[in-house]
């Protein structure tokens, strides 16, 4: 790819970043690479791979591509979200600390809790809506500050560079999941994070066919710790899975600027209904964290969260009235989605931190797809009819 500006714009690098016309056949797509071994001239006088596990052509497009897009040196692909938060977490030792923003995905939430406990590692989860909370958390064996922002599923947002600065001051290691916000939202590297990590499940690869995940870094040691860690515990994924996130992210900034228009057409109008106590987005002023949200990120995204009036019941009737949006878990694809946290996606979470957070059970969250914005509030409006 050349252009003559210093720097290609979003959507030109979403496309070609990381890739260029096969030289064999000028192929204007990565080929899929599905060797799982690579011949070598003599012992060691291989080519740049050796081995699938190790290295492959088509995951090195993919990370190369997604590396691009938040502004990283390195990308480091791994077989799900979760196998790449594992692996971060890998970095650490018995003895060490985390502190984790109190609000993050059931299954995140679970490797802290129900695995890394038991290799000694201890965890303690915070709002870090106000940074000096941070700072006064920290303790002599904390290494890693751990976040998502917009977080899932209350979508808490939580200032990264303020963060990254605590962390710089004592000497730690800060970690985003950005996979609510995508790179085309928000560059936390830029802000002063360490390490980018996404589940690529969700608005990178876009289309609901693929699981994997990523971990992006611009520091050397890290990088390097991280690609030993990807080959050494095997959570690589196929290289067909890495055609797919490469195709999919191609598109990326198209669906975000139509995931944000619906989301904020659906959060307005949510505002307005009388069977809705709270709606929670960062694009409405009302949000608490609006305005570091308009700092830190181009837009507010297509998650919503809103809480129903009404108990389990009323939730229950809405989610199964739905024909349009599909009861499902996961976000960030194509199609619109809905869903439960307390019953669904943030089960593994104890009944006492999910009432702290709010998780209730009148507490239903939207990935706002790609549909026609009127079919999508009119499903909306079936859900509340079928659910008084
Ligand atoms: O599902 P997986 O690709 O392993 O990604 C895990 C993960 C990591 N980080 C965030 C912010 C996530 O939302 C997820 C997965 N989340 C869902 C499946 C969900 O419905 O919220």
């Amino acid at each position: 790819m050349t252009t003559t500006r210093e720097k290609a714009g979003f959507d030109t690098q979403c496309i070609h970043a990381g890739q260029s016309p096969d030289p064999v056949s000028g192929a204007v797509m990565a080929p899929i690479v599905l060797s799982s071994t690579f011949a070598q001239d003599g012992p060691g006088g291989h080519k740049g791979y050796d081995y699938s596990r190790a290295g492959n052509p088509t995951r090195t497009a993919l990370e190369a591509c997604l590396a691009a897009l938040e502004g990283a040196k390195h990308g480091i692909a791994f077989s799900s979200g979760c196998a790449a938060t594992t692996a971060v977490l890998m970095t650490l030792a018995a003895g060490d600390h985390v502190l984790v923003g109190d609000d993050v995905y059931g299954g995140t939430f679970r490797i802290f809790d129900k695995v890394l406990k038991h290799f000694g590692v201890e965890t303690t989860f915070i709002d870090m809506q106000n940074p000096l909370d941070v700072l006064e958390a920290v303790r002599p064996n904390t290494r890693m500050i751990w976040l998502e922002t917009p977080s899932n599923p209350m979508l808490k947002i939580f200032d990264i560079a303020a963060i990254a600065d605590v962390a710089r001051r004592r000497g730690l290691k800060l970690a985003v999941d950005n996979t609510f916000a995508t790179p085309y939202l928000q560059r936390p590297l830029e802000l002063g994070a360490d390490l980018v990590v996404h589940s690529t499940t969700k608005y990178l690869n876009g289309h609901s066919d693929v699981v994997g995940g990523i971990v992006m870094t611009s520091d050397d040691e890290l990088g390097e710790r991280l690609h030993f860690l990807q080959k050494t515990l095997g959570a690589c994924p196929s290289p067909f899975d890495c055609y797919l996130v490469l195709r999919g992210v191609k598109t990326l900034g198209v669906r975000m600027r139509r995931h944000i228009e619906t989301a904020r057409a659906i959060a307005e109008d949510l505002t307005r209904h009388p069977r809705v106590a709270r709606v929670l987005y960062p694009g409405l002023e009302a949000h608490p964290g609006h305005a570091i949200a308009k700092r830190q990120m181009s837009g507010f995204g297509g998650m919503i969260s809103f809480e129903m009036r009404g108990g389990l019941d009323h939730a229950t009737r809405f989610l199964r009235a739905l024909r349009v949006f599909a009861c499902a878990e996961s976000l960030g694809g194509v199609e619109s989605l809905a869903e439960h946290p307390a019953i669904m996606t943030h089960a593994s979470l104890t009944a006492e931190a999910r009432q702290a957070l709010g998780i209730g059970d009148g507490l239903i969250r939207l990935s706002v797809g790609l549909e026609d914005s009127e079919d999508l509030l009119e499903d909306l409006q079936r859900g509340f009819g079928a659910s008084a």
